[in-house]
This record gives C-alpha cells, sequence and structure tokens, in this order.
C-alpha cells in the first residue's frame, strides 16, 4: 500500500488562498527621523481610514545609509507597491529610496526647526531629481497629500 500523498494542484492551491486576508503591507512610509514623525502621522492616518495597509519606518539617508539602501532595495519583493519619503534640510531619502526601487516613490518636503525659506530646501532637495530616477512630490509638509496620491497609485 502506497503512502504518498495526492498531488496538489495549483487549483487546489488557488483555493485554499481564497479565504485568506492578505494583510502584508503595500505602502511604506519612511522618514529621515523621528522628528518627523508628527507630521508624516497625517499619511498614515489616511491610510488606515482607507484600509490601505502600511508601515512606518524611521531611517536617514544620511545617518542609516545602509539601511535606506537596503529597506529600497527589498522592498518591492516584500510586496510594498509605493513608497511615501518625508524628509527635512537637504531632504536625500526620497532620492535615494528611488535609486534603489522601481517603485514609484513620493516624496514630501518637510520643515524643521532649521529648514531655511519655510521648508523651501527640502522642496528643491525631492524636485529636483536627475532625468531618469523621479520622485513624485508633494508639497511641503503635506503628507496627507502623499497618501492620497499612493492611493489613486494603487487604485485603492
Ligand atoms: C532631516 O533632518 C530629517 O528628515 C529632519 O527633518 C531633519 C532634522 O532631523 P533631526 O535633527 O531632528 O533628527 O534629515
Amino acid at each position: 500500500m502506497s503512502h504518498e500523498a495526492a498531488p496538489v494542484t495549483e487549483e487546489a492551491v488557488e483555493t485554499q488562498f481564497d479565504g485568506l486576508e492578505v494583510d502584508s503591507p503595500l505602502v511604506g512610509i519612511v522618514m529621515g527621523s523621528k522628528s518627523d514623525m508628527p507630521a508624516m502621522d497625517a499619511a498614515a492616518k489616511e491610510l488606515t481610514q482607507r484600509g490601505i495597509h502600511h508601515e512606518v519606518r524611521v531611517m536617514s539617508a544620511h545617518r542609516d545609509p545602509d539601511t535606506v539602501a537596503g529597506y529600497a532595495r527589498n522592498a518591492k519583493l516584500r510586496g510594498l507597491r509605493v513608497i511615501i519619503a518625508g524628509a527635512g534640510l537637504s531632504a536625500a531619502l526620497p532620492g535615494v529610496v528611488a535609486a534603489h526601487t522601481p517603485l514609484p516613490v513620493i516624496g514630501v518636503p518637510l520643515t524643521s526647526s532649521k529648514s531655511i525659506a519655510g521648508g523651501l530646501d527640502a522642496l528643491l532637495s525631492i524636485a529636483q531629481m536627475p532625468p531618469g530616477v523621479p520622485v513624485a512630490c508633494v508639497g511641503v509638509d503635506s503628507a496627507r497629500n502623499a497618501a492620497v496620491l499612493a492611493a489613486r497609485i494603487l487604485d485603492a
């Protein structure tokens, strides 16, 4: 008598997954400092209200460059579809993330205690990307709009 298990068909596997709720994050919200959290919280709140799964991480392009590169390189493989990146001052984070991932990146220029010209420093850093490496840029401190744009990209 054979104890071999019956072969599992692809259809059976698909049926098994039908009932599973997939709750891995679709949007990654990253920011350059803990001090950015109050401003970036508006993005998380908007995604929560829309029922869009997301994750929030603090990582600085200048202070933690390896962490940022690793996060961005693995993002697509982990199932993320859009990345929202907020930063102030020289605001390299959105651009560095975009350099390491094919996913759409939405940059949020932030004001901070050392900002000049009301956040114009971060706005220009994020918007003025070189050809071939785009970052979508919302208004200064407009994290909520970044979440609305992410929802539109996801068609959610
Ligand atoms: C940027 O420098 C951060 O995104 C933040 O907006 C600003 C100030 O950072 P902290 O000195 O408060 O950590 O990199």
